[in-house]
């Protein structure tokens, strides 16, 4: 079998995706994702002049060695942009070997470790009350784990809350929005959210937190110690991870679980986090570390130091991510969670796909591949329209992390 051709489809159903689609000689294509929340232009142009001329000819079987062509033969290494058009080559080349072996992706990884994939939602609102009502409408929808934010009093707009209790598009079109911060004001504030939450509905469901690269590494040990008593399943991006070694000032003060991982593109970003078992989770997702090939050493080098995966999933990667990943999730020994923030029906339309959600859980679907299609009449409907992530300042005006 050979590539003959892959083009590159750049569409807005709701939000901004980048598809790439892989043409063979045997009528067989495949699908990856491209999208990079804010900079879809960036990855398309990476694949489109340094990628798909290199693409054609190539035998679509050799997954491995396609992989080290572009990570080895780029010369310039790991990066969010790079590392994305390899990704969405990987998960396309896996999805054209297991539609030409008709079988299910997660077939080829070593089968099923399991028979369903645990999701956890995203609950929010503007204060603490409005949160336990959001928690509470997920548990009656069935899921097992919830992620709570909330809005702080004094700051106008926080990471995390929408208006809209089912989608959170964090990406406004246009230039960024400037959104404010005060780390105390945050600090005094959520830890009373997950006690009320813990009150309200008891032990049994895991409750999940987002402090989203926020915090000092001291400040995230503060936050983890004072949330201790409430039994978070994970606080998330306590600190921003570029300085791995400072997990160990957090690991120090305190057992609440450590999820961190996905804006990391390859293993180099979390080595350290891992093998000094500084973290509980891993976030890094198969659109953004390389792809299912790299996904699957990472993660087997994780499960020798008891990480978990936890794999990012929310709306700026497409279904055909959520497709990859959860044959990644079914197949790996050291499963942890799967992110699920749900799309629009504007984006599932555009992406038709055999998997289903079913009442905390969901289900990869036994379709050869990943399972997910693309429709290119429909997406020309949507019109790429720029937009990004927003940017954040403390009160005082300094610079932060969003
Ligand atoms: C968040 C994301 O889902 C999460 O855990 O961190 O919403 C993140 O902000 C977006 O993916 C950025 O595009
Ligand atoms: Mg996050």
């Amino acid at each position: 079998m050979k590539i003959t051709d892959a083009k590159v489809f750049v569409c807005s159903p709701g939000r901004n995706f980048v598809t790439l689609k892989i043409y063979t000689d045997q009528g067989i294509y495949g699908l990856g994702d491209a999208t990079l929340n804010g900079r879809e232009l960036a990855v398309a142009s990476y694949l489109n002049d340094h990628v798909i001329p290199c693409l054609i000819g190539r035998d679509p079987a050799d997954i491995e060695d396609t992989w080290q062509y572009f990570y080895r033969g780029a010369y310039w290494r790991k990066g969010p942009v790079t590392m994305t058009a390899i990704s969405a080559v990987d998960v396309a080349l896996w999805d054209i070997k297991g539609k030409a072996l008709n079988t299910p992706i997660y077939n080829l990884l070593g089968g099923k470790s399991r028979t369903k994939i645990t999701v956890y939602g995203h609950a929010n609102g503007r204060d603490i009350a409005e949160t336990i009502d959001a928690v509470g409408g997920y548990i009656e929808q069935g899921y097992v784990s919830v992620r709570a934010q909330t809005g702080i009093p004094g700051i106008a707009s926080v990471y995390g809350v929408s208006k809209d209790k089912l989608f959170y598009e964090p990406a406004k079109k246009g230039l960024p929005p400037e959104e404010s911060w005060s780390t105390e004001k945050y600090l005094n504030y959520v830890p009373k959210l997950f006690e009320q939450l813990r009150v309200k509905y008891g032990t049994d469901v895991n409750l999940l937190h987002d402090a989203h690269h926020r915090l000092t590494p001291i400040q995230a040990a503060r936050l983890g110690k004072e949330l201790e008593p409430y039994h978070l399943f994970w606080l998330e991006d306590a600190t921003p991870a570029e300085l791995q070694e400072g997990f160990r000032i957090i690991r120090q003060h305190t057992t609440t679980p450590l999820a961190v991982g996905e804006i990391f593109d390859t293993v180099w970003d979390c080595k350290l986090l891992i093998s000094e078992q500084l973290i509980d989770y891993l976030r890094m997702e198969v659109c953004r570390g390389g792809g299912i090939t790299p996904m699957k050493k990472i993660a087997a080098f994780a499960d020798m130091f008891h990480v978990q995966t936890g794999c990012h999933g929310a709306t700026d990667m497409s279904p055909v991510t959520f497709g990859a990943s959860l044959h990644f999730d079914i197949s790996i020994p050291n499963f942890g969670i799967q992110e699920y923030m749900r799309h629009t029906e504007e984006t599932n339309a555009v992406f038709p796909h055999h998997y289903r959600f079913d009442r905390g859980f969901l289900y990869p679907g036994d379709a050869p591949g990943h399972g997910v299609d693309f429709d290119e009449k429909l997406a020309a409907k949507y019109p790429y329209e720029r937009a990004y992530l927003p940017v954040n300042r403390k009160l005082d005006g300094t610079m932060w992390n969003w």
